[in-house]
């Protein structure tokens, strides 16, 4: 019918939803299982994907979403490195009539009109998870003090902010838990690393527990810990965040004592969600990522079950 109309099909066919998709950096492997996530996920569903790395810069990101307004793309997505900042360069957004969605990562603006929905985990809760397993854990040795060591995110992100609040709140319950230091290994290994050298260097023996913001980190600090000549996951309890395959290999090695899931499989529901927005359709201000915790005793049991 197309031919006797003297058209090609393809005419007929819908023009390819166009994504700007600004992405904080390539710092862990979770960060790595996000970016293939959303560029599998474009592809599957037939989406135009404009991809930009901000290397861990907002100002890369504010430069990455203004040109995606020049662009005129359908819907600009991002992952913000950190909370605050963001109310010029959404109000621009809005101006030019283009949707934002945030993945991942939430902002703080005063204007919450300036995006239509946030798809990410509850950061809060995981730190609340890490913080649970380790009142469990302080329960069979009553008499020991804990000093913890914390490893924090990148500074002023909301990972960062909320697993440090989530954790805290829940280690409150113990004051035989302490912690005696906390620094930013904004969230890579050799960071992880380096900072826990001076922990060490600083506390020696005296460090019980390393509470990490993330697995990276935690991977970083490991190594730390046995340069120093101490056993990760006997001398010191190592707890982190994530849950990628990395953390499930020190696990079974016995190095890392649990580790809270976060997951960076986010692509599909983006697409979903995007195409929703530009349909017109309702779509929740906030979507919840659903999360487990793995401790090292299933961890061998879990490991080929493991996405990312
Ligand atoms: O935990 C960390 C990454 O924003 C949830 O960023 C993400 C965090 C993740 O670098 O590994």
């Amino acid at each position: 019918a197309f031919a006797a109309l003297g058209a090609s099909p393809s005419a007929f066919a819908a023009k390819p939803l166009v994504i700007g998709f600004s992405q904080v950096g390539a710092e862990s492997e979770w960060r790595t299982a996000n970016t293939v996530s959303i560029k599998d996920a474009a592809k599957q569903a037939g989406v135009t994907l404009k991809f930009a790395d901000a290397q861990q810069k907002q100002e890369n990101q504010v430069k990455a979403i203004r040109s995606f307004i020049a662009q005129k793309v359908d819907v600009i997505a991002f992952s913000p490195v950190v909370e605050s900042g963001w109310d010029t360069v959404l109000r621009e957004a809005k101006a030019a009539k283009i949707p934002v969605v945030l993945t991942d990562r939430a902002v703080n603006v005063s204007d919450t009109s300036l995006y239509v929905t946030f798809i990410g985990s509850d950061f809060v809760e995981e730190g609340r998870r890490a913080g649970k397993w380790l009142l469990e854990r302080a329960a069979k040795t009553p008499d020991a003090n804990l000093n913890i060591v914390e490893l924090q995110g990148t500074v002023g992100s909301a990972p960062a902010i909320d697993r440090k609040k989530g954790f805290e709140e829940v280690i409150a319950a113990n004051p035989r838990l302490k912690v005696i230091r906390s620094q930013t290994g904004d969230f890579t290994r050799a960071k992880g690393k380096e900072v826990m050298e001076a922990f060490l260097k600083a506390e020696g023996k005296k460090i019980n527990v390393l509470y990490a913001h993330n697995d990276d980190m935690a991977i970083g600090a490991i190594q730390a810990i046995e340069e120093a000549g101490l056993k990760p996951g006997t001398d010191i309890v190592v707890i982190s965040i994530d849950g990628v395959k990395g953390a499930f290999e020190a696990m079974i090695a016995g190095k890392l004592n649990v580790t809270v899931e976060c997951s960076p499989l986010l692509g599909p529901q983006l697409m979903q969600i995007a195409r929703d927005v530009v349909a017109g359709k309702p779509v929740p201000k906030r979507i919840t990522t659903v999360e487990g915790v793995f401790p090292a005793e299933v961890a061998a049991k879990e490991f080929p079950n493991r996405k990312y």
